[in-house]
């Protein structure tokens, strides 16, 4: 039955609390259409490890990540939830493509000399090598479409561009997969800076509204947050905080971001930010009260993570068999 549909693969890093931005530019896209598509949504935690990290958090946040992707309303009836690590196929695969992978695709991808210029000298070559493990993450699932916020593009051009490069080596092997970007929310800006992305390691938590944020939080955040000295809001790439905030509150309101432009064109912010405040906390409320029931169930997020890692590493191994010996190496007996 599943086999009819059209597949998707999509993953978070587990590198801090899920944020607005992850939510609207990707979950709530994997929610809106997942009953169309066989979905394999995974935490990728291998992922998070190129970048500085506590161990402890790191568990912590991998298992919160599982548990928001449900309280957001990923159904397993449509969707593999799991682990990238409980996966080895994932490993095994990026390796084979890092063998295949130009240095200069790596060292020219944005994110790697953005964060290369954060990590200074310390970079490990696992931040490098990131593209290459995403794309196995990818390709292992032969996927339809790849459901992400618009900052990814540039990754799920490089999968393509690896996957074509294989094909053409060693024969098909592997699906191109399309990336799947929403017009709207695919890319959810700082509330400290409209020029720069909402993002998990944005050292000021300020920046960011995570979706377990209590009310006051939110309040707060959304206070504090930056605004320019214009009287009224608009939309309009010169106005960067007031596109945001608008184009925020249109889509958690679900409304068109010109029909809020236009009921806040002569308002102060000071009014808009009080509405803004009560929708994200009502918006949000619901899906915190799911993600508190179902991380206090015993037992059952790991269930729903073995299942996932079951489901995943059959089709996972069934791609990396085919990968390995069209690249000639020796079935094991
Ligand atoms: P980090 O800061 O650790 O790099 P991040 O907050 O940028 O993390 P990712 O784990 O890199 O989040 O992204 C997970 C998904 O959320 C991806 O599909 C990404 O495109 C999407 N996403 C992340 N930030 C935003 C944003 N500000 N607006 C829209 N989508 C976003
Ligand atoms: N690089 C992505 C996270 C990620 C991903 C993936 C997304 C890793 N593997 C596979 C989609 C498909 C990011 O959001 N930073």
């Amino acid at each position: 039955m599943t086999n009819a549909k059209l597949r998707t693969f999509s993953g978070i890093q587990p590198t801090g609390q899920l944020h607005l931005g992850n939510y609207l530019g990707a979950i709530r896209n994997w929610v809106q259409t997942q009953a169309k598509y066989d979905n394999y949504f995974c935490v990728v935690d291998l992922h998070a490890i190129t970048a500085p990290h506590d161990p402890a958090e790191l568990r912590a946040a991998t298992r919160a990540v599982a548990a928001l992707y449900l309280a957001c309303g990923v159904d397993l009836d449509y969707a593999t939830v799991f682990v990238q690590s409980h996966v080895p196929a994932h490993s095994q695969l990026a390796w084979l493509l890092m063998t295949q992978t130009p240095l200069n695709w790596l060292e020219s991808m944005t994110q790697y000399k953005e964060k290369s210029l954060r990590q200074g000298e310390n970079v490990g070559a696992g931040l490098l090598n990131y593209p290459a493990l995403m794309a196995a993450d990818i390709l292992l699932y032969q996927p339809h479409g790849v459901p992400v916020g618009a900052d990814q593009k540039e990754h799920i051009e490089v999968t393509r561009d690896l996957a074509r490069r294989f094909n053409d080596r060693y024969g098909p092997t592997f699906r191109l997969p399309e990336p799947w970007i929403q017009p709207e929310g695919a890319r959810v800006m700082s509330l400290t800076d409209g020029t720069k992305k909402m993002s998990k390691s944005d050292p000021s938590d300020l920046s960011r509204i995570s979706l377990l944020d209590t009310p006051k939080e939110i309040e707060k955040k959304i206070k504090r947050a930056k605004t320019d000295p214009q009287l009224g809001l608009s939309l309009d790439l010169d106005r960067p905080e007031s596109t945001n905030l608008l184009t925020i509150y249109a889509l958690l309101t679900h409304q068109e971001p010109s029909q809020v432009a236009a009921e806040f064109a002569t308002s102060g912010y000071g009014p808009f930010k009080a509405r803004l405040s009560e929708a994200a906390i009502n918006f949000l409320a619901p899906m915190q009260t799911r993600y508190r029931e179902l991380t206090q169930e015993v037992g059952y997020l790991e269930t729903v993570l073995k299942t996932g890692a079951e489901r995943a590493r059959v089709v996972a191994h069934q791609t990396l068999t085919i990968a390995s010996h069209n690249l000639g190496l020796l079935p094991p007996t």
